[in-house]
């Protein structure tokens, strides 16, 4: 009978499936727990990253299930998207019809993996009425002014012909495709994310040491909040325009006596006022423009450009006349647009002083030195050339000039934050249609609720060209929910983060009620929040910003309940082969499939666990994963040796010596257990004490012990090696016995021997072990043998004894 990991593991997929084994129960007043790793995009097949991510939250999910928790370990499809229509456009395939293909495929995928998701909460998000809730969402948020619309300027790619958020532009290139992207001027719906900036920020200490470092601060980054002073520069009268004044914003206040010019955005309405006046000369006009249609890379990239604006404003404090600017570096959404630069102590300011000839006026001491070639930028220092500021630390001087501002009424503390509202309209077909009209007469309108969900119609052409529904001839024609004349419906589609920012709520509902509401509110106040997220490092930023945005959002709309979606987030490391991560494009992929059939899923999910920790990169390597089905047919081999009758009554005295070390080795595997499951997800470490401890096991023979021990590595290892352990378990114990909690036994890990240091002339030689009931004559003779080779030809004056701890002979 040896390991045959096909008909195991067929055998107790088809169990699992047909006893409903890992439905969450609806009994409320059992402790739950809520396992949830991200779900998958539909793109045709399972890979390895997805194994690792579901082999993790699996172990989990398994574990406290044995616990007797009441566990949540659901999955779905990510579904809507931009594959699906090029697939549409490269095989001429519907993209409905790849989607759910794809879908079916990988669910017997998944479920060839023994994985213990939960059959009956399968969501796709391209499920009509998964749409009707999303649309329900989106119009409520409308309605609430937490979703706008307005015309600006996009990042727009053109090879995925879609605008994309700022969080879906990597250095410049497209997310998906890599393409450069590029600036466009269109009207879309902005998601107000900005007005739960603060929030964002602030809850980000509620997961401290809960979620990764590294995720905390990116997220603190891109929120991006900063503290400072607000004022307006009143503008000399030289030059007749609207403007009287503008305003900056600058977080160094204390630098303020330093400011030799004010540099303001290429897009800054003075700079339009000018131009559309034609104040300034047709050359400066021109060249402005220019900056103007420059992308913010664009800028970011060139050097520090400007042009003096024929402009003087006034200082504020010192009422000196101050030149104005029109720069490529100032943003136009950041702040109020406009800065007062300071180049005695701002790099930027700094280098385009140097190039326009522009004073440089140093405001706070650098030990006495002047500033040459380089700006003092430091945020410490004492105060110069700064009227009645002079002499004070740079720090208490920001708060006295921001307080002065106060006072005199010219200025106040502002807070800003670099985070952008989230642009969510997509010129693409298979994606949630936003549920708006456009009418003539009303302007725009929200979709009535009773007509949700807006689908998609089948029949459109996807070229890759325009947008399919834009082009559809008659899906468009509506009649407008107020004036009930004609009027269109809104063409584009919502960004697929859209989805995946409440799809974890709506596991957390009772599927029973799935058509009727978004969320039971019963069910969802007892699953949520999720008690522990697994999921890749890429969505470090993006997904997860926006998925804590919706649940914020979703509680102020009296959905849900908490503050933050994921009490505790795991970011699972990459898996490489060859030293880069495994993708086509790199063509180093190993399908999981091909690892099934081989070895079987037990294999797959054991080298994935051991090869490295969760968080930690993973290199593939062959040699590892044959070794993890050796472990497997060893543990099988072994575990039937096991004489079923042998009795679990084990008295610890009675064993002899390699007995109880094989038995305390069996126990620290189970201690082990409890930290790496509860706290560390080492399951590597775990593994690894669970091999040692079969290895203590071989020198033993002694029924009981065998059986208790295999009772509890087998009990351990079940979250990681399911199958196996399953059909060993019937083979060899009651199957309901095997569900329940083990207990570690105390008696197992007193230790009946001590060690002792053995020294002569007061110098270690030697260390002994022996049992904690000999006797001091024996302990002497003991230590003279471990350290005979230091008494050749030399007599002992002395034997010093201190008990427990050391041996010391005194010799001649
Ligand atoms: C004067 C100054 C002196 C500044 C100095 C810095 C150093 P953070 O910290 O990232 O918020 N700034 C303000 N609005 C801007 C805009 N729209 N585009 C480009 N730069 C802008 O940056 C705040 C600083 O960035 C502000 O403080 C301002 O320059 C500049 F020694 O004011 B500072
Ligand atoms: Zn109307």
């Amino acid at each position: 009978m040896s390991y045959n990991a096909k008909e195991i593991e067929k055998k107790w997929q088809e169990i699992w499936k047909n006893e409903d084994y890992f439905e969450p129960k609806d009994d409320y007043k059992l402790e739950k727990k809520y396992i949830l790793s991200m779900f998958p995009y539909p793109s045709g097949r399972i890979h390895m990253g997805h194994v690792r991510n579901y082999s993790i939250s699996d172990a989990l999910a398994r574990y406290y299930r044995k616990k007797s928790f009441n566990v949540l370990h659901p999955i779905g499809f990510d579904s809507f998207g931009m594959p699906a229509e090029n697939a549409a456009i490269k095989h001429k395939i519907h993209p409905k019809k790849w989607t759910y293909e794809n879908i079916d495929y990988m669910k017997n995928e998944l479920f060839s993996l023994g994985f213990s998701f939960s059959r009956k909460r399968m969501l796709a998000t391209s499920d009509p009425i998964y749409t009707k809730f999303e649309q329900e969402f989106f119009i409520k948020m409308y309605e609430k002014g937490l979703i706008y619309t307005k015309e600006a300027t996009v990042n727009w790619c053109e090879n995925d012909k879609t605008v994309l958020a700022n969080e879906q532009v990597e250095d410049g290139k497209c997310w998906r495709c890599g393409n450069e992207v590029i600036q466009k001027k269109m009207p879309g719906y902005y998601v107000k994310i900005t007005s739960y900036a603060k929030e964002l920020l602030d809850d980000l200490k509620k997961l401290q040491d809960k979620w990764p470092n590294q995720v905390l601060t990116m997220q603190e980054n891109w929120i991006g909040q900063s503290f400072g002073l607000e004022f307006s520069f009143k503008l000399d009268d030289s030059i007749e325009l609207d403007a009287k004044s503008f305003k900056v914003f600058t977080t160094r206040a204390d630098t303020i006596y330093g400011v030799s010019y004010v540099a303001i955005a290429p897009e800054h309405k003075i700079v339009n006022e000018l131009i559309d006046k034609k104040l300034i000369d047709e050359e400066l006009i021109t060249n402005i423009k220019a900056m103007q249609n420059q992308s913010p890379k664009e800028r970011q990239s060139d050097e520090k450009k400007g042009y003096f604006l024929n402009l003087y404003a006034i200082h504020p404090l010192s009422n000196e006349k101050i030149p104005v600017w029109v720069a490529n570096f100032v943003l136009i959404d950041y702040g109020s647009g406009a800065v007062m630069s300071v180049p005695a102590h701002d790099e930027r300011d700094f280098d385009f002083a140097k190039k326009y000839k522009l004073p440089i006026k140093q405001v706070i001491q650098n030990n006495g030195e002047a500033i040459n070639d380089k700006p003092y930028s430091d945020k410490s220092g004492i105060l110069i050339n700064s009227d009645e500021f002079n002499g004070l630390d740079c720090n208490e001087a920001r708060e006295k000039i921001i307080h002065k501002f106060e006072t005199l009424s010219i200025g106040k503390k502002v807070v800003n934050y670099k985070i952008r509202d989230w642009g969510v309209s997509r010129q693409r077909y298979w994606g949630a249609a936003i549920p708006m009209i456009r009418c003539e007469k009303c302007g725009i309108v929200p979709c009535e609720l009773s007509s949700l969900p807006i689908t998609l119609p089948d029949d459109v052409e996807i070229t890759g060209e325009g947008n399919p529904l834009e082009k559809h001839p008659t899906w468009k024609d509506c009649i407008c929910p107020k004036c009930k004349q004609k009027a269109i419906r809104e063409c584009d589609t919502l960004d697929t983060f859209f989805q995946s920012s409440w799809y974890y709520a709506r596991f957390a509902s009772d599927e029973k009620t799935w058509n009727e509401k978004a969320f039971d509110e019963k069910s969802v106040s007892y699953w949520l929040n999720v008690d522990q997220y697994i999921g890749g490092i890429e969505h470090a930023i993006l997904h997860l910003l926006y998925a804590r945005f919706f649940q914020k959002a979703l509680r102020d709309m009296s959905y849900l309940r908490d503050d933050e979606p994921f009490a505790r987030l795991l970011t699972q490391g990459m898996v490489i082969k060859d030293g880069a991560k495994m993708s086509k494009s790199k063509g180093n992929v190993v399908d999981p499939d091909d690892i099934i059939n081989k070895y079987g899923a037990d294999t797959a999910r054991l080298f994935i666990l051991f090869a490295a920790p969760p968080a930690k990169e993973l290199e593939w390597n062959d040699d590892a994963l044959e070794g993890s089905y050796k472990f497997i047919n060893r543990l099988y081999e072994r575990a039937l040796r096991v004489s079923k009758n042998a009795s679990l009554d084990i008295v610890q005295n009675e064993l002899s010596k390699e007995e109880k070390y094989a038995r305390l080795k069996v126990y620290e595997a189970l201690k082990k257990s409890y930290e790496v499951y509860e706290k560390t997800f080492a399951f590597n470490t775990l593994i690894a004490a669970c091999m040692e401890a079969l290895n203590a096991l071989n020198t033993v023979d002694n029924d009981s012990l065998n059986k208790e021990a295999f009772y509890i590595i087998l009990n351990i290892l079940e979250p990681i090696i399911p199958h196996v352990c399953f059909e060993l378990s019937q083979k060899l114990f009651d199957l309901e016995n095997f569900k329940k909690e083990l207990v570690l036994k105390d008696e197992v890990f007193t230790k009946d021997t001590i060690n002792l240091a053995v020294s002569v002339n007061g110098k270690k030689r030697a260390e002994i072990e022996l049992s904690s009931s000999s006797s001091k004559d024996e302990i002497i003779d003991l230590a003279k043998q471990a350290v005979s080779k230091w008494l050749v030809d030399k007599s002992i004056v002395k034997e010093i004894y201190i008990e427990k701890k050391l041996v010391n002979l005194v010799v001649k």
